[in-house]
């Protein structure tokens, strides 16, 4: 392992890879116990990481906070993050309600940029979480829809040399957001009439 990769967390890396392994059993568990219970997986997939120096250094910049440890682990509460990937709208809300539930875990705060999406169209529910020693952990939450948005928008915005009519472009990603939108509440009304033939 090359130790820079998280040198900005000092001392904190390996409990922060405790908590990742924990984040990922307990996830494990929560979508057997779902998926018994309801007879649908709700999870596409899911990954949990620690953020690197790197990226963790420039989010410091972008918040204009020195580039510490204490900034990394106290100001900014994303050092770890899980991101899980849910088929349908509802399963959003079910994982939700069972996260927010979990012991040894508090939630500290949550945004449901779902119901109220950026105004760019990015939409997630976010929970932050905080162990009982004190790690602050980031869960996202999104169908596969937000996803494949969300990763096609960070792609775009930070090519270096986007067109002149930016603002072209962020309108129609902000139009491809909606449309993707109005797809995942069909695709709940689908699940919903298939749930009712049971
Ligand atoms: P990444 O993906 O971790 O490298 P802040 O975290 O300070 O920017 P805030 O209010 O604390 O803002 O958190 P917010 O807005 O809930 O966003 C936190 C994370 O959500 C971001 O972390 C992104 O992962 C994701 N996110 C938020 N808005 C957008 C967006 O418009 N597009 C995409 N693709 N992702 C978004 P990071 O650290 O910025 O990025």
């Amino acid at each position: 392992m090359d130790i820079s990769e998280y040198a900005i967390y000092g001392d904190h890396v390996e409990r922060m890879k405790e908590i990742v392994k924990e984040m990922e059993s307990r996830i494990i568990s929560l979508r057997e116990k779902i998926l018994s219970e309801q007879r649908m997986d709700p999870i596409e997939h899911y990954l949990a990481r620690i953020k690197s120096d790197e990226s963790m250094r420039e989010k410091c910049r972008r918040n204009g906070l020195p580039e510490t440890e204490e900034s990394a682990l106290n100001k900014i509460m994303d050092a770890i993050g899980v991101r899980i990937v849910c088929p349908f709208l509802d399963d959003v809300y079910v994982m939700r309600d069972y996260l927010v539930q979990m012991p040894d875990f508090v939630l500290v705060q949550e945004k449901d940029y779902i119901r109220n999406a950026k105004p760019n169209g990015y939409r997630s529910y976010h929970l932050i979480m905080r162990s009982f020693d004190g790690y602050y952990i980031e869960v996202q939450l999104r169908t596969i829809s937000m996803d494949t948005w969300a990763a096609l928008e960070h792609h775009i915005r930070y090519k270096k040399d986007l067109p002149c009519d930016a603002e072209l472009v962020f309108k129609e990603l902000k139009r491809c957001a909606d449309e993707l939108a109005a797809t995942d509440v069909s695709m709940q009304a689908i699940k919903n009439l298939i749930s009712d033939d049971d």
